[in-house]
């Protein structure tokens, strides 16, 4: 059996006794042998500890080590963007500038999206744990829709290829809400549109058919609105305009959409919480109302959002234009971590977990508003690069906290024309 050998030690500790002399702590035998870590000695009054040699080794190591493993954790948690930008420093202080500054940047990380990580280019919602499982949003937001009141609201002309099929979802869709109303904007329609609304006011008490200045009546409203170049306008896409007469649809459009907005404001305002906005020109296949509902939980969870869209698609596409311009435009670029996601494809197919993505405007034929944000708004339509066709855009643009839920899928079978 091999004799371990026994070292004289080597001593560095110094005691400092209570009449200010100091004693080095020598001819200690500092080897382990007994494999405690720590030896004592009586010195006068005092009992002192000590270290042996071999375990100062062993203490610096695992000090060491914990120290890697600490920053090695802290590395992995790296703070995001958000995080990295901080207010200004003492010295940049200068009054207002440092207010307005200030306030950007609590505004900044205190918004709803997040960049996951550097690199991540997609502005994502945040979500708590609980916000993550869709069964969960459904249920809790069908919940939270029982307590609460929703409008309706759409133009519609000419609208009977669409109007049963939009009208059955919306009616649908209604059933959930603890109270809900219908009001549309009705012109010029050559169809059975208008009668087909006004049938519906004589049994639902909560439907409101506007135009030409009157509520609820069975008169046609006949505005005749033509372009400049003295066509008539017209709904759909199907519609050959110019540009200029581009322009005037928009404006044309904005000014109806604004009817709603003011009846609705004035009317229905504080007994709601929630305001859909629906073209009817649509046949869509059955929405799936789990699906509407997980995407309406995020009003309830997220006190800040404003507006969300559903994710509605046409054969393979993003049914919106004016969503997809602004991906086009690459305003937040086109890159991402999901790799079936991309703004060529405009989220088609997005994975199922991927939260709401925060866009800087959207509509898609199904756009929930919190009625609280759209208060003093009214759409502002103007012609400019990007937004000839999207009147809707001069609305959700005047927002901060707007997204399109990838899960709240609907789809177009058929846009018609008007
Ligand atoms: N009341 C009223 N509604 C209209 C008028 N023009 C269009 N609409 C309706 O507004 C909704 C949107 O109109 P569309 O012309 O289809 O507009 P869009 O689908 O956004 O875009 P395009 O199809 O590209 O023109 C549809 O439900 C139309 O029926 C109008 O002059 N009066
Ligand atoms: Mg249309």
């Amino acid at each position: 059996m091999p004799v371990r050998k026994h070292r004289e030690p080597k001593i560095a500790l110094i005691i400092t006794l209570s009449d200010g002399s100091t004693m080095p702590i020598t001819g200690l035998r500092l080897i382990n042998t007994s494999g405690s870590l720590f030896r004592s000695r009586q010195l006068g009054s005092r009992r002192v500890l000590w270290l042996t040699e071999r375990n100062v080794l062993i203490g610096i190591t695992t000090v060491a080590v914990a120290v890697t493993l600490l920053l090695t954790a802290l590395q992995l948690k790296r703070p995001g963007l958000d995080n990295k930008i901080s207010g200004l420093s003492e010295g940049m202080r200068d009054g207002t500038f440092e207010e307005n500054y200030n306030q950007l940047v609590r505004g900044m990380r205190e918004s709803l999206y997040r960049f996951d990580r550097p690199g991540l280019l997609l502005p994502l919602m945040r979500l708590s744990e609980a916000d993550r499982s869709r069964s969960h949003r459904a249920a809790a937001g069908r919940a939270w829709l029982r307590s609460q009141s929703v409008v309706v609201a759409a133009t519609v002309r000419n609208g009977m290829a669409g109007l049963p099929s939009t009208m059955h979802n919306v009616q649908r869709l209604r059933a959930l809400f603890n109270e809900s109303w219908l009001v549309l904007v009705e012109n010029d329609s050559t169809d059975s549109t208008r009668s087909f609304l006004y049938n519906m006011t004589l049994t639902d008490p909560n439907v409101r058919l506007l135009g030409c200045g009157r509520v609820n009546s069975a008169l046609p409203c006949e505005i005749n609105v033509r372009y400049g170049s003295g066509r008539q306008h017209l709904p759909g896409v199907q519609i050959n305009r110019t540009f200029s007469e581009e322009v005037e649809r928009g404006l044309i459009m904005s000014a109806l959409r604004n009817l709603y907005l003011d009846y609705i404001y004035e009317h229905l305002a504080d007994r709601a919480s929630l305001l859909l906005i629906v073209d009817p020109d649509i046949t869509w296949q059955d929405w799936d109302l789990d699906s509407i509902a997980q995407g309406l939980y995020y009003f309830a969870a997220k006190p800040k959002l404003q507006q969300l869209c559903a994710h509605t698609t046409q054969d393979s596409h993003l049914y919106d234009p004016c969503t997809l311009s602004f991906h086009l435009n690459k305003r937040f670029g086109e890159d991402t971590k999901y790799p079936v996601v991309s703004y060529e494809k405009s989220l088609w197919n997005a994975p199922r977990s991927l939260p709401p993505v925060k866009v800087e405007s959207c509509f898609q034929a199904v756009s929930f508003y919190r009625m609280s944000a759209l208060a003093p708004r009214r759409l502002r339509y103007r012609r400019s690069p990007g937004e000839w066709i999207c009147e809707h855009n001069t609305l959700s643009r005047q927002l901060d906290e707007v997204y399109i839920d990838p899960q709240m899928r609907l789809r177009v079978l058929q846009e018609n024309i008007g």
